[in-house]
This record gives structure tokens, C-alpha cells and sequence, in this order.
């Protein structure tokens, strides 16, 4: 990916905005129309490169020395541009800055670590989808009924979160996703309410105010064995927050509008409840909860004989890799049946999803509590997205259910 060619050839331009409420909105047409222009397009408003197909995709989040991450995942350009916040010690970090904080986080995050969480979560699905069938009955949100209460309930404990303000999560979550993107106008919805968001995740990172055994109590464990610095903590615990909600909520709701779009998939899942972790990959490979996200280049990179040049953003569309029909065969369909590995919906190398055990414990737990209650699943009206500069979120997603007897 680092040779110069000898021609080097001028990628393909587009002036158009992947930003604006229609591409958010609708990403599809945008995903194939880019795939379609080539594997890197220029995409001139933004000044900014943009790579659509799976291949290119891969190469570039599983090459950090060319496509670096310390000059943001974002489209500010942290060598000129002041972040909104200070940068988070994982994901706008590179090697050798990065590897602690990563190291100590996987080590809390892994799938050993997690076993004690899952008899309780488990528990606390059958509760939340007893009492959400017992109270609502056979038509429902399921976005906010499950998808979003659910993580709201277990994750915020599981990390020691204190009771109060956690209604801050989900906003704080959405504008730092925002963020990534350009300074539109979703960007501007959320200023007035900036300080006082990140005032509250900072006041909520502090040693102080975590319960002792959470995954918050661990980052500050790890500090005082020397594995982190009393400085790097707080951002540690705030990478969990800013990163392991909107993202679980979001995913969970793919999942959900996946199987109420196609209720046939749901009886597979019915008979063979331990689909529900392929499952919960296959929605994350269909939908792309994340759909975008920047990298850098660190000196003049070609790919496919365009060369990007030093210091230039690279915009990498997951959700477009996740349906290259050169990678996944019939890839628009949501299907049990296949084997969603290799998607890049958690990314890929060094920086993929430290949480990915995280949500899918999450999932896993959710969705065999619903396949056991629930019998039958459909959509009862038009789900409604909320749009976001990078994730593919949802306001709304309406179903019927038929309660299992
Ligand atoms: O560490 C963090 O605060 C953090 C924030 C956002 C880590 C990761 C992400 C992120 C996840 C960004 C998925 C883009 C896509």
C-alpha cells in the first residue's frame, strides 16, 4: 500500500456531501455510487479521500503506520485544529502512546472478565422483556422499550456509574459522534449543551465517584499497579462512556428492526437461540451502526495507484465495506445463514472494538430472553432514524409482537 507507483493516477472526484440529512438518512445509494467511482474517490468539498470498497477499507484500518489515528477519527485535522475535547488515549492515540490504555482496557473487557456479568444480565433481559410484553402489550417501540433500556440498564452498573444523570449518557454519546463529522448543523444542535455534558463525564471518570467494582474501579486499579498514569484514568473511564453506549443502543436497535424486517430470520433464531451472537454480527455487518470514520496519512500514501497526500484525511465508509458485493455474496440481504466475519462494523487492527465482548454479551443476552417470550416479531409502522454524523441511529422503531404461550 506504501510503493510509489510509478504513474500515479488522479482518483476520481465528487463534490458530494456523505453529511447531509438525505446520505445519513439513506446511505445506500451514496455506498454504491462511491464503490462504483472507484477505490478512492476525492471527495472535494471536504478535501478529503474516500474509500468505499471492502479491500481498501481493510488495508487502510489494518495499516495504522500509514493511516494514522493521533491527528483524529474525525474529519478536524487535531494537527491544526484544536479538539473539542482532549483527545481520548485509544482511539486519537497511535503506537506506543496507545498500547497501555489498550492493553488494560482489553484485559477488563475481555470475555473472561465478563463471565460474572452474565447470569445477571441474562436475569435482567428476562425481566426488561417480561415486563415490557406484560405493560405494552402486543404493539411497542422497541427502540426505546429495548433497545436503548436495556444497555441503560446494565451497562452503566457494570462500569459503577453512580444512580444519578444517567439520562446524560445517550446525549453525551451522540455528540461526540457528531463530532466526528463536519460542523453542520447536528453539530450545532448539540453546543448548548456541550460543557455541561462533558462536565458531567469528567465529574463521573474521577476515582471518587465509581463504585468499587466495576470496569471503572479496574482502569483505576490498573493506575495504581503502574500500569497507567493517575493522569490517563479518567480518559480511560471515559472512553468507556463515550464509546459503550450510543453504539450498543444503536446496535441493538439494528438488530431488532433486522429481525422485525424479516420474521422468517427471527424463527430460525426461535429454534436455534445460540444464533443470537451471528446474528447480533450480521445486523452489525447490514446495518453499520458506525458507519464512518477518518484516519490520516502519515506520509504520501497510494492506494490502488492514487497517492494521499502526508497529513490529508481519509474517510472510510464501514457501512459501504460491510455491503461490498466483491466481499459478501448477496450482501443487502439479512441473513442468519451466512458467516458476517471479517465485517468491519467494529473496524479492524490495533484499534478495533476493545467493547465488541461487551455489546455482544449485551446482545446475546437480550435476544435469546426475546426468543424465548416472543413468537412472532413485525414491523407496526415506518422506524423512524435519528440522524447522527456517524452513527446509524433511531428515534423510533414500532413492532408487533405475538407473545410465545
Ligand atoms: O475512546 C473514546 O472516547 C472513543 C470514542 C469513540 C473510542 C471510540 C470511539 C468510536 C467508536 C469512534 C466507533 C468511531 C467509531
Amino acid at each position: 500500500m506504501t510503493e510509489t507507483p510509478r504513474t500515479a493516477v488522479a482518483p476520481p472526484a465528487s463534490d458530494v456531501d456523505p453529511f447531509t440529512a438525505e446520505h445519513l438518512e439513506h446511505p445506500e445509494p451514496l455506498h454504491r455510487a462511491l464503490r462504483e467511482a472507484g477505490p478512492v474517490v476525492h471527495l472535494t468539498r471536504y478535501d478529503v479521500h474516500a474509500l468505499a470498497r471492502y479491500e481498501e477499507v481493510y488495508a487502510a484500518l489494518t495499516d495504522w503506520q500509514s493511516f494514522e489515528s493521533g491527528a483524529g477519527a474525525g474529519l478536524a485535522n487535531f494537527r491544526h485544529e484544536k479538539p473539542w475535547r482532549p483527545p481520548s488515549l485509544l482511539l486519537e492515540a497511535d503506537p506506543p502512546h496507545h498500547d497501555a490504555p489498550r492493553r488494560v482496557l482489553r484485559e477488563i473487557l475481555a470475555p473472561p472478565a465478563l463471565r460474572r456479568l452474565r447470569e445477571s444480565w441474562q436475569a435482567r433481559a428476562e425481566e426488561l422483556v417480561a415486563t415490557v410484553v406484560a405493560r405494552e402489550g402486543t404493539e411497542f417501540d422497541a427502540f426505546t422499550t429495548l433497545a436503548a433500556a436495556f444497555p441503560l440498564r446494565v451497562f452503566p452498573d457494570a462500569v459503577g456509574l453512580g444512580p444519578e444523570g444517567r439520562e446524560n449518557l445517550l446525549p453525551y454519546g451522540n455528540m461526540a459522534f457528531n463530532a466526528f463529522g463536519p460542523r453542520n448543523g447536528l453539530v450545532e444542535a448539540d453546543a448548548s449543551r456541550m460543557a455541561e455534558l462533558s462536565g458531567w463525564v469528567s465529574a463521573q471518570c474521577t476515582r471518587e465517584s465509581l463504585g468499587d467494582d466495576g470496569f471503572g474501579a479496574r482502569i483505576w486499579a490498573a493506575a495504581d499497579r503502574g500500569d497507567l498514569t493517575p493522569e490517563q484514568a479518567p480518559l480511560v473511564v471515559r472512553s468507556l462512556l463515550t464509546a459503550g453506549v450510543d453504539t450498543t443502543v444503536h446496535g441493538l436497535a439494528a438488530t431488532l428492526y433486522a429481525f422485525a424486517s424479516h420474521p422468517d430470520q427471527w424463527q430460525r433464531l426461535r429454534k436455534r437461540p445460540e444464533l443470537a451472537r451471528v446474528a447480533f454480527d450480521e445486523a452489525v455487518r447490514w446495518q453499520s451502526p458506525v458507519q464512518t470514520f477518518f484516519r490520516t496519512a502519515s506520509s504520501d500514501v497510494t492506494v490502488a495507484g492514487s497517492v494521499i497526500p502526508e497529513g490529508h484525511k481519509i474517510l472510510m465508509f464501514l457501512g459501504s465495506a460491510n455491503r461490498d458485493p466483491d466481499r459478501w455474496a448477496d450482501p443487502d440481504r439479512f441473513d442468519l445463514g451466512r458467516d458476517p466475519s471479517g465485517h468491519v462494523g467494529f473496524g479492524m487492527g490495533i484499534h478495533q472494538c476493545v467493547g465488541q465482548h461487551v455489546a455482544r454479551l449485551e446482545a446475546e443476552t437480550l435476544l435469546t430472553a426475546l426468543a424465548r417470550r416472543v413468537e412472532h416479531i413485525e414491523l407496526a409502522g415506518e422506524p423512524r432514524r435519528h440522524l447522527n454524523n456517524t452513527l446509524r441511529s433511531w428515534a423510533a422503531l414500532p413492532v408487533r409482537i405475538r407473545p410465545a404461550r
